[in-house]
């Protein structure tokens, strides 16, 4: 029997996730933390330090250490990991490379984060070939940087990022055309790229608390609740995603903030630190050769009121003079002289040069906190 002329090749696309990333960076570079819990992010100062822990490495999220938390509870949790600064310069370069490698395969490729990227390998025509090839990319990132990932290979992009995460860290899992809607009925419905807790708990109050739940619900009752987000969520509970692999333009923004120790209302202190800020961004930009376009000033007051101010110049520009200037203008129209918690810089409409898409956020040097 020849082949079935009717029956349309699968999709099959693959999603990349770097295993702790920033922890593993450092992880590789030193190899006296290794196996031990590492956090990056704020100097937790004995317990007494502001700020969020960037990430940690596995052992660390042992102790229930997670991304975002508060640096003093991560001190609390496990006082005896190693805390280091995050060294932004050293992980863009990793990611460059990782890129690089990912893209050299010559499948459509997008970039979607620092350490995450999807490939479409439809053209493989079976996922035989593409776990295949997965085992492969797997083995060439760990040889070129020393560092573990997840893969996830499944029909659509989104079944394939949820599928990354299934098994972390050093994970592959594969699921196959016909096989997406059991893959993710069992799922908690948070599993679901976007739903955050929120949204979460709106879907557990009406009874959805697995994505099998949400996609036997009656789409009326779930447009009803959730307007036209509720359609696409059934969809993705069925396993319906379209969108493609596709290449972005560049780098989107660079940005850096800082959480003062104290709440400050000085403005000799405030222009210091906006400099350090204007400084750090300006290298990554010079770094990464991108000229910007617009800049945004972010103001944290005291209570976590938040307030942001942009601009955009007539040129694209590299000019630290330039930044510099607009963003301390842009600091003083924003600032109202009340106490300040944190004060962030950022650009964007960046120039293209690289095809590679990050953010950075925050800043510090690189030894380890003692
Ligand atoms: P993630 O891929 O979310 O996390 P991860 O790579 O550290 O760990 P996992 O094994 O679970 O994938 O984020 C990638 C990097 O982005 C992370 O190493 C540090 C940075 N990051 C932050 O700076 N702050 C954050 O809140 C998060 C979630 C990530
Ligand atoms: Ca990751």
């Amino acid at each position: 029997m020849g082949p079935d002329p009717h029956k349309t090749s699968p999709r099959i696309i693959l999603h990349l996730d770097m295993d702790s990333f920033y922890a593993s960076v450092e992880m590789q570079k030193r190899p006296e933390i290794r196996g031990k819990p590492v956090v990056i992010g704020a100097d937790p100062k004995n317990g007494k330090g502001r700020g969020v822990v960037a990430t940690c490495s596995y052992e660390a999220r042992a102790f229930g250490i997670r991304s975002a938390m508060p640096i003093s509870q991560a001190f609390s949790l496990c006082p005896h990991a190693v805390f280091l600064p995050p060294d932004f310069s050293l992980y863009a370069r990793t990611s460059s490379e990782i890129m690089t490698c990912l893209r050299g395969y010559g499948f459509p490729f997008q970039q979607v984060s620092i350490d995450e990227a999807f490939l479409d390998l439809s053209p493989l025509g079976s996922f035989s070939a593409a776990g295949g090839l997965a085992r492969e990319i797997k083995t060439s990132i760990r040889i070129a940087t020393g560092l573990y990932c997840s893969v996830g290979v499944a029909p659509t992009k989104i079944v394939a990022k949820i599928a990354s995460e299934f098994q972390k860290p050093d994970g592959l899992t594969i699921v196959e055309e016909g096989q997406a809607a059991s893959f993710l009925a069992p799922l908690p419905v948070r599993k679901i790229p976007g739903i955050g807790k929120k949204s979460e708990q709106e879907l557990n109050s009406i009874g959805i608390r697995n994505i099998g739940d949400l996609a036997e619900y009656d789409v009326q009752r779930l447009i009803t609740g959730f307007g036209h987000g509720g359609v696409a969520l059934h969809e993705i509970a069925l396993g319906i995603d379209e969108s493609e692999v596709k290449e972005r333009d560049g780098v989107k923004s660079v940005s850096r903030e800082t959480t003062f120790e104290q709440d400050t209302d000085d403005l000799a202190t405030l222009v210091v630190v906006m400099d350090t800020l204007v400084k750090d961004v300006h290298r990554d930009l010079v770094g990464g050769e991108l000229r910007f376009r617009t800049l945004t000033v972010k103001i944290r007051y005291e209570g976590f009121v938040t307030k942001t101010r942009a601009k955009t110049l007539m040129h694209y520009t590299d000019s630290k003079r330039m930044l510099r200037s607009s963003a301390q203008d842009l600091l003083r129209i924003l600032w109202g002289g009340s106490r300040i918690r944190l004060i962030g810089l950022r650009v964007s409409s960046l120039e293209k040069n690289d095809a590679c898409q990050t953010t950075l956020d925050s800043s510090g040097s690189q030894e380890p906190f003692s």
